[in-house]
């Protein structure tokens, strides 16, 4: 693992130191995923930002000496940078220094395993690159005074390189463009897998990547030599009734992720779409556990994902208001502790339950003439006898608990 040193400058998009701590610590998780160990901070209250280094001059030298002390491999600024703020930066402390967008970006890199969500963190890539020349031009002509009549050779190459850019761009748009027309059709053709797969999804920090890592390490982890061919993020996990299923951890939301880097974002979650189930972590120790929730939601709606059940799960039991805590289990709400495995149990029981639904052996009567009745119920289940009595059938039939919630619904609306 990278070791780096944290800096944030609040006072701009930053309000309050508050605020830039609870960056800060979605930021050391980014990190973590990326691949990053944080071990140090720096914050500073600053505004208007230094246009050199963003950071005021005193601190460069402190993020020096840090990173010097604690052998640091880099710096990782929290706030955007602009490309001659990076260059300053790291020509006066002698490190590689990149900002939060770039550990996202990277991040989006690792994770994405389609053909469109490669070619979506691609054209991320490209549009980063080219904001950050097209902010290098504006220091272009403030170190030129800016008058811009006559076209120096730094800034042909730096049109050059904008329109190839550019092209780059338009080129990922017309081959996501056919990918996105392929898709449908490739989704229906996938073999099926031989093992159902669940897909963890929620919020960068709600425990994800814990509980994954702490039921790998439990009884209900299956492991074997097929292990190593998959997804380092996917894991064998064993269900109450002995039944194994691939669990896999998926790229989280992050608040106030950068506008240019949604489509990828989405892409990248699209990837949830091969799961028969969704375990959606929320972090329920969080004062936006519900605002991130309905997001979260929201996100899976869009991309399609609404006909796949979604077992929500309030996680960080331990650090949970008790008030709160008792009216979630209330209202029969999934609550765990990651860290300890607590209340787990359950949730690997309403998996089993999705995935394998269990078999319903029910009796109803009604009057035969109701034809397109019989014909659904047939439709959901296996009739096992019918047995008419003058106007009245009674049948006898096998389905699951899905089918029988389906006719109930059928049952209430005739
Ligand atoms: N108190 C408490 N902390 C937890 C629990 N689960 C995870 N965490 C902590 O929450 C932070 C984020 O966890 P992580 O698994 O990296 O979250 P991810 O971003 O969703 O993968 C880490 O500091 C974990 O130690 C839990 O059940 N209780
Ligand atoms: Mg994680």
């Amino acid at each position: 693992m990278k070791k780096a040193v944290l800096v944030s400058v609040f006072g701009i998009d930053k309000l309050s130191k508050e605020d830039a701590e609870i960056s800060l610590n979605e930021l050391t998780n980014l990190c973590s995923t990326a691949g990053i160990s944080c071990i140090s901070r720096i914050i500073q209250k600053k505004n208007p930002p230094d246009p050199a280094f963003l950071i005021g001059k005193g601190k460069v030298f402190e993020i020096k000496e840090t990173a010097q002390e604690l052998k640091a491999d880099l710096i990782v600024f929290d706030n955007f940078l602009k490309p001659i703020q990076q260059r300053n930066l790291e020509r006066e402390v002698g490190k590689i220094v990149i900002d939060r967008t770039r550990v996202i970006l990277d991040i989006f890199a690792m994770r994405a395993h389609s053909k469109e969500g490669k070619l979506q963190v691609e054209r991320a890539q490209a549009t980063y690159r080219l904001s950050n020349l097209s902010h290098s031009e504006i220091d272009l002509d403030s170190q030129t005074g800016g008058i811009g009549t006559r076209r120096g050779p730094g800034e042909k190459k730096l049109e050059d390189d904008k329109r190839k850019l550019r092209d780059q761009i338009a080129r990922l748009d017309a081959e996501i463009l056919k990918v996105r027309q392929r898709r449908d059709t490739q989704r229906k053709n996938r073999s099926k897998q031989d093992l159902p797969e669940a897909a963890i999804a929620g919020y960068t920090n709600a425990g994800k990547s814990t509980l994954l890592a702490a039921l790998s390490k439990s009884a209900v982890y299956a492991d074997d030599k097929l292990f190593a061919t998959l997804d380092p993020l996917t894991r064998k996990i064993k269900l109450p009734n002995g039944r194994t299923i691939l669990l896999t951890d998926t790229v989280g939301f992050i608040n106030k992720l950068p506008h240019n880097l949604i489509a990828a974002f989405r892409s990248t979650m699209e990837e949830i779409l091969r799961a028969s189930c969704i375990l959606h972590i929320i972090d329920g120790s969080s004062p936006d556990r519900e605002k991130q929730k309905q997001t979260v939601l929201e996100v899976l709606k869009e991309i399609g994902a609404e006909s796949i059940p979604v077992i929500s799960v309030y996680n960080k039991s331990d650090k949970m208001d008790v008030f709160w805590r008792s009216a979630l289990k209330a209202e029969g709400a999934c609550i765990i502790c990651a860290k300890t495995l607590e209340g787990t149990g359950e949730m690997l029981q309403k998996i089993e339950e999705i995935i394998e639904p269990k078999h319903l052996y029910k009796e109803l009567t009604f009057d035969c003439r109701r034809q397109n009745l019989l014909n659904k119920i047939r439709s959901l289940s296996n009739i096992k006898s019918q047995i008419y009595e003058g106007n009245l059938i009674k049948i006898s039939f096998e389905c699951s608990n899905v089918s029988w919630e389906k006719i109930k619904q059928l049952l209430k609306q005739s």
